[in-house]
């Protein structure tokens, strides 16, 4: 499918989506939104891929919503059309792993989308903040949540409070990434990361990640339960079988995502 605001590829079992409005520094339009979920939806349905990686430009992933869209919304009118709700979503719910590929701005939304994904690769040019604040609003997409999930409240509220950014390092030390690496290998460091999820079993990939995302909902008891419930599940897999049995016979499993 032809899109306007972003590239998408595949290679292997790697999906990948590409942010393409180099003019705004990759805001976040309506535009963008609907592609975005669509190509979403494509890969979700698209069994040959097991893992995506979501990435922008070296010197922006995202500097948020389109503010010169959004400047002239009403209250009534962000209520009523679900404001980028359904890409939140989206991504919220979804069943495969994101790798994000990060580099230069990732602000506001930006920040909010990137938080929404599971494995975060940083490159050393890149920029953290929500700075609403500036623009006299606040974070609206789950900003004041997962930031002060992964940074702890005193951070969390210096950079929505004063809109200060922080760099790469910074967001490393404080577990808001998992990597930064030079500028030049941030993407082949995510899609490194990305085949490596991808060669394991599928069915595993998608309920570890349902098992870890249930922290950010769950009580330590209910997680736990869940947790094992899912682990107790997994037997019922051909990859469980698969696994053991090659680790038994001293080869590589190959994962069927049954
Ligand atoms: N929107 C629209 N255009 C933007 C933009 C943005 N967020 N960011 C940059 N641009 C445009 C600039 O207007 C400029 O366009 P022209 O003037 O050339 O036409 C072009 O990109 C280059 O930007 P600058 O000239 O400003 O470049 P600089 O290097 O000087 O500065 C910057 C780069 C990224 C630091 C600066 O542009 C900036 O501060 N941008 C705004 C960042 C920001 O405030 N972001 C937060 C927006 S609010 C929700 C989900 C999400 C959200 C809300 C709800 N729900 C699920 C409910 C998210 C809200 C937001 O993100």
């Amino acid at each position: 499918m032809d899109y306007e605001t972003i590239q998408v590829s595949k290679e292997g079992m790697i999906g990948t989506i590409t942010l393409n409005r180099p003019q705004a520094m990759n805001a976040l339009s309506n535009k963008l939104v609907t592609e975005l979920i669509s190509a979403l939806a494509d890969f979700e349905k698209d069994e040959g891929v097991r893992c995506l990686v979501i990435t922008g430009s070296e010197k922006a992933f995202s500097a948020g919503a389109d503010i010169k869209e959004m400047a002239g919304m009403t209250a009534v009118q962000m209520t009523m059309t679900g404001h980028f709700f359904p890409l939140w979503d989206k991504v919220g719910r979804y069943p495969k792993p994101i790798v994000g590929a990060l580099s230069g701005f990732v602000l506001g939304g930006g920040l909010e989308l990137a938080m929404s994904f599971d494995v975060l690769v940083a490159s050393e040019t890149a920029q953290f903040g929500q700075p609403e604040i500036d623009i006299g609003v606040m974070p609206g997409g789950g900003g004041t949540q997962r930031l002060t999930r992964a940074v702890g409240k005193y951070k969390a509220m210096e950079m929505i409070l004063t809109g200060e950014r922080i760099g790469a390092e910074e967001a490393k030390t404080l577990g808001l990434v998992s990597r930064v690496v030079p500028k030049e290998s941030y993407l082949e460091e995510a899609k490194k990361v990305a085949n490596e999820i991808a060669s394991k079993s599928p069915v595993a990939v998608r309920h570890a990640k349902m098992a870890i995302n249930k922290a950010f909902e769950m009580g330590l008891g209910g997680g736990i339960d869940f947790e094992r419930e899912l682990f107790y599940l997994l037997f019922a897999s051909e990859d469980k079988n698969e696994g053991m049995n090659a680790f038994m016979e001293k080869r590589k499993p190959a994962f069927k995502g049954k």
